[in-house]
């Protein structure tokens, strides 16, 4: 059985090949740099292991993993508009270093890309990836929508929030997982069990996601930290901050989020503090660990050998102990 490493020398060599396409557009050249940025390539990863692992060749799903993997690429730099996040990856995001209206067209350029990479499979087996990836794309725009309404509401609650980080997040890590096992021609029982093991995970991930943008260490995290509190992003912190908190630490937590700060570092400074005190970060740490124990329940009811479930199982593990 192949390492994680293996997988993901096997993804970014693949990747290099790809990428050497010259264009005369412009447009192709934020989409070059944005996924020439590097980063974890943990969705494409889990999409050659689920093909080899349900008894595929994880070669027939590199096309089917780049796709997954540009369009998350086109997510991201829509998302970074959208929470004007100033980095990426360590980098200056597209928007940024090129400008609003290259950022919005190189990405549709991505999400059309992204469909276009199917086109190498069989009729049925297309059908099926188109399928499965339009609903995604779906429920991606959903939970974005949602992510950008909360952070005017402040009535958000747990299940909201909880169902908003399924849509824009978990569901594409499930999704990666599904085309491995689509291009595999695994069963659809085992294809709708792994799609369950990658939810769980991912919204584990996107928990974690949240914890990290305000307590993740800035020489290693590649964005802003902060961002989110900048935005007033409803994040698992923040919504348990308010559950637990006194009436004042309520207050001045609605205080912090309601006014645009004149000084952004004294507001994340504060509501940090306040994340601490009414012990959010531990209620986060638990959430987080308890989404990935669910995962692994659901990666239980999967008919897999042992040890490949034990890769994924160690996948997972190395996913909670991340710091970018
Ligand atoms: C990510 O939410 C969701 C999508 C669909 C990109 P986010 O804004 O927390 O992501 P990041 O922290 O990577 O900007
Ligand atoms: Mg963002
Ligand atoms: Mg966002
Ligand atoms: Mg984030």
């Amino acid at each position: 059985m192949q390492s994680i490493a293996f997988y993901q020398e096997e993804f970014v060599s693949y990747l290099e090949k790809r990428n050497q396409i010259k264009e005369p557009r412009n447009l192709y050249e934020p989409v070059a740099y944005i996924l020439g940025l590097g980063g974890k390539r943990l969705r494409p990863v889990l999409t050659l292991m689920a093909a080899d692992f349900f008894g595929g060749n994880h070669k027939d799903a590199l096309a089917a993993a780049m796709a997954v993997e540009v369009f998350h690429n086109f997510s991201l730099v829509h998302d970074d508009i959208m929470d004007d996040a100033p980095l990426r990856r360590g980098n200056p995001t597209v928007h940024e270093k090129w400008d609003v209206n290259t950022g919005i067209l190189s990405g549709d350029a991505m999400l059309i890309n992204s469909y276009q990479l199917f086109e190498q499979y069989d009729d049925a087996t297309f059908a099926r990836l188109v399928r499965l990836f339009s609903a995604t794309a779906i429920e991606v725009c959903e939970g974005q929508q949602y992510d950008v309404d909360f952070e005017t509401r402040d009535d958000v609650s747990i299940p909201e929030y909880l169902k908003m980080i399924e849509y824009k997040t978990a569901v594409l890590v499930a999704c990666a997982l599904k085309i491995g096992a689509i291009v595999a021609g695994a069963p659809e029982r085992q294809q709708n069990l792994i799609y369950d093991f990658g939810r769980n995970l991912g919204i584990a991930f996107q928990i974690q996601d949240d914890y990290l943008d305000a307590f993740g260490d800035p020489k290693t995290f590649g964005k802003q930290i902060g961002g989110d509190i900048i935005e007033n992003k409803k994040t698992f912190l923040y919504l348990k901050a308010l559950e637990n908190g006194n009436k004042e630490q309520q207050k001045q937590l609605l205080d912090l989020y309601s006014i645009q700060p004149n000084n952004p570092e004294g507001k994340i400074f504060a509501v940090k503090e306040v994340f601490t005190s009414t012990a959010a970060v531990q209620a986060t740490a638990e959430a987080i660990e308890a989404y990935t124990l669910k995962a692994f329940e659901a990666l239980d009811q999967i008919d897999l050998p042992k040890e490949r479930k034990a890769i994924l199982v160690e996948f997972g593990n190395n996913l909670m102990k991340r710091t970018t």
